[in-house]
């Protein structure tokens, strides 16, 4: 799916942008998903550092759930990241009429620094269009190779602000230094956000015990699963650690 062009200029930039990366009509479900979730969540949360962002998205809805198999999105990660990737957070990024949000500050998405080894990918899915009056991300091309993040006037020089229709993808280096622009508009403008790491890493959240007993989780695909750290949990008794090997719960050789 991806050239050795874009993933030597991914190397180099530490970004893509995939164009229509799903369907408009996947993104309209999901569109509809997240707003409602955003009301339920304003009514239980409604003061809290990170407005207009949802987390654990794949708990609101089918259509959230579902993009968690596509295949497409198992594909990029292979690529851009690793075997076996599994889904650091799942959140949203909206900003509301004349906003920002917690992610319009600059910011990289993973706090450590490794030469030459990428531990975390980001992934922003633009489920209505990017524009620069609505608050397209602005990215640092290159600033994934530096440890450094640079002051305001130092990003502001050298940053670029992607545009996208809905549907597009935006993959970057959790190191990229980056942030969500500020809408300046009278409408919200949505995306999903996904940072995955190593299957060897720890999620933000425990998903694995979080999904315990709920129904629809017998209905994900492997993909999904994996995504979501099923074949990554640690066994808590010496009684899960010697189950046969149908019933692990690490499974081997995850990278
Ligand atoms: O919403 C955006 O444009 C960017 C989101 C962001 O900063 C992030 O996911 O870390």
């Amino acid at each position: 799916m991806l050239s050795v062009e874009k993933l030597q200029l991914f190397a180099e930039q530490g970004y893509l942008v995939e164009p229509s990366f799903e369907s408009l009509d996947k993104c309209n479900q999901m569109l509809f998903e997240l707003q409602t979730a955003i009301g339920k969540h304003s009514e239980h949360f409604p003061r809290v550092f990170d407005a207009g962002m949802i987390h654990n998205c794949f708990m609101s809805g089918p259509a959230m759930r579902g993009h968690l198999s596509s295949q497409r999105l198992r594909l990029a990660t292979d690529a851009l990241l690793c075997k076996n990737a599994i889904v650091y957070a799942y959140q949203s990024s909206s900003l509301s009429p004349g906003q920002g949000n917690y992610g319009s500050r600059i910011h990289v998405d993973c706090p450590r620094f490794v030469p030459g080894y990428r531990t975390n990918l980001g992934y922003v899915l633009a489920l209505q269009p990017f524009t620069r009056e609505n608050g397209g991300t602005w990215v640092l091309p290159g600033s994934h190779l530096a440890e450094r993040i640079p002051e305001l006037p130092e990003f502001e020089q050298g940053a670029v602000q992607l545009t996208c229709r809905s549907g597009d993808a935006i993959f970057f280096d959790a190191r990229l230094v980056h942030r969500a622009g500020v809408n300046h508009t009278d409408q919200w403008r949505h995306a999903i956000t996904i940072n995955f790491c190593r299957p060897f890493m720890r999620s933000r959240f425990d998903f694995p015990k979080m999904l315990s007993g709920i129904s629809w989780v017998k209905d994900l695909d492997s993909s999904a699963r994996k995504f979501l750290g099923f074949d990554v949990r640690m066994p808590s008794s010496l009684s899960e650690f010697y189950l046969p090997p149908s019933e692990r719960l690490y499974l081997p050789n995850q990278e």
